[in-house]
């Protein structure tokens, strides 16, 4: 059996009931064959890839609180410090019902060559809660990340662990935990990134994920002659990556007929109006049903159904396993040319092996989507050096990063001979840089 066969084996055996990991590792074994097979010896005396897809380290802690009624609440904490072989472990924390063990390691794990393919010197780590923020108070909210932090704050630190934000986690979030973490261990440090502007964080951080999207979907349709310009675009999700990637996506010349929550999707056939969906989203935390009562060309449908629509570029901002090959052939059907995952793994792997087949130009997320972790890096170069970069500068960055993460991985394509497979050349990118500086580090 061939090296790579046989890890993907002992990740099954050794990790039961944890799909989502599973799937994360067998899409990045399944593209590293190539560069695996041709140093199979070497790489199989080092167990390189039975270190790689083994944390260095899980923490698992319980979260008391205490809710508005007075009674009191317990949740499960997690944090996966997957690999540090390239700098401190980063990652957001994510708090859904939805969450476990599985989950964020299957975060963490992709995390480690989205990192490396930044070109930033940052580790891959995630985190999280099986908390559900939703119809919560500002009081429950805050109690709750105050109990989590009281825990967390032991494991993470500027140098050596730094989180942010993820599903559920925002900027409220952040400052609570924040809040929590200073007063624990009375340092002002950069130990946590999607900060307030008030209190160490970055500018254009927020917008980071949606905007790096693209940036590279942009990079992407011009190298293969094409325009973002005047494309229809469909996006899931209606959270920070999805209210941001269409804000970029109109600011570019795009029209954006759709989004979505956990409970239903727009179709607007006039284009989303992001003021309005940021009015929703952002200050009501509401339901997208209020988006389509404030506004005639929107229709609001019960369920999902964003994939349905006819568009030319396809934006899954969302979730995990969101779009499956019904959606795909549905889209493909419908003349799509490019998919870029703004969300973590939203595309199955039979879907995404249909689009492939199909010939439309597909992008995973831990390209499309690195422009956030790229961001948050640049939020910890500028509380290092205790000074704070313009809108402008640090955006401009942000584009640079994302327009060398498109060549790095089509390069990385090219010359293992699969070109146009971008998840492929992600994959063997992110992973070479990692694995000769885990060579580099001895057996740790
Ligand atoms: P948010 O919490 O801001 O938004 C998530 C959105 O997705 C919401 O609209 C939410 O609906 C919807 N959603 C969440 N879970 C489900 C579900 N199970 N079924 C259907 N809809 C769901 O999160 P983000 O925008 O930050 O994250 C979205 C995705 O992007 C995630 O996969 C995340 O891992 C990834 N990502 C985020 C980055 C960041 O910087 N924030 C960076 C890179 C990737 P509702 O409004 O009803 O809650
Ligand atoms: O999935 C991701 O890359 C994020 N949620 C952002 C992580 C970060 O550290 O900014």
């Amino acid at each position: 059996m061939s090296y790579v066969d046989e890890v993907y084996n002992y990740v099954v055996e050794k990790n039961p009931a944890q799909p989502e990991f599973h799937q994360a590792v067998k899409e990045v074994l399944d593209s590293l064959r190539v560069v695996i097979d041709a140093n199979e010896e070497e790489y199989r005396k080092d167990a390189l890839l039975e270190r790689l897809v083994t944390p260095e380290r899980q923490i698992l802690f319980r979260v008391p609180w205490v809710d508005d009624k007075g009674q009191v609440q317990v949740n499960n904490g997690f944090r996966v410090q997957f690999n540090s072989a390239i700098g401190p472990y980063k990652g957001g924390l994510r708090f859904h019902p939805s969450v476990n063990l599985g989950i964020i390691k299957f975060l963490g794990f992709e995390q480690i060559f989205k990192n490396s393919l930044t070109g930033l010197p940052i580790g891959g780590g995630k985190g999280g809660s099986d908390f559900d923020p939703k119809g919560k108070s500002d009081r429950e909210i805050m109690a709750f990340c105050q109990s989590f932090m009281t825990e967390l704050f032991r494991h993470i630190g500027a140098d050596t662990d730094v989180p942010a934000g993820d599903i559920g986690v925002g900027g409220r979030e952040i400052g609570y935990m924040y809040g929590q973490y200073k007063r624990i261990r009375d340092t002002y440090e950069g130990v946590l990134t999607g900060k307030g502007l008030t209190y160490g964080g970055s500018l254009a951080r927020t917008q980071a994920t949606g905007y790096g999207l693209l940036y590279l979907t942009a990079e992407l349709l011009k190298c293969n002659g094409s325009d973002i310009k005047g494309k229809t675009v469909c996006v899931s999700g209606a959270g920070n990556v999805a209210i941001y990637a269409i804000e970029k996506a109109q600011q570019l010349g795009a029209k954006v007929v759709t989004c979505s929550d956990s409970t239903g999707w727009i179709y607007d056939s006039e284009g989303i109006d992001v003021a309005l969906l940021k009015e929703v989203k952002e200050v009501k935390r509401a339901r997208l049903t209020e988006y389509a009562a404030a506004r005639k060309s929107a229709e609001y449908h019960e369920g999902r159904g964003v994939w349905s629509i006819k568009c030319d570029v396809a934006l899954p901002c969302a979730t995990q396993n969101e779009l499956h090959l019904e959606d795909a052939k549905q889209l493909v059907a419908n003349g799509v040319q490019a998919v870029c995952e703004g969300a973590n793994m939203p595309t199955t792997i039979e879907a995404t092996e249909y689009l492939q087949e199909n010939k439309v130009m597909f992008v995973g997320g831990k390209a499309a989507n690195a422009g956030g972790v790229a961001t948050s890096a640049l939020e910890m170069s500028q509380n290092s050096e205790r000074l704070h970069w313009t809108f402008e500068e640090v955006d401009a960055k942000l584009q640079q990063i994302m327009v060398n993460i498109y060549h790095n991985i089509d390069d990385a394509a090219k010359k293992y001979g699969m070109e146009g497979n971008y998840v492929a050349g992600a994959n063997i990118a992110g992973f070479l840089k990692v694995a000769e500086a885990m060579k580099a580090q001895g057996i740790v």
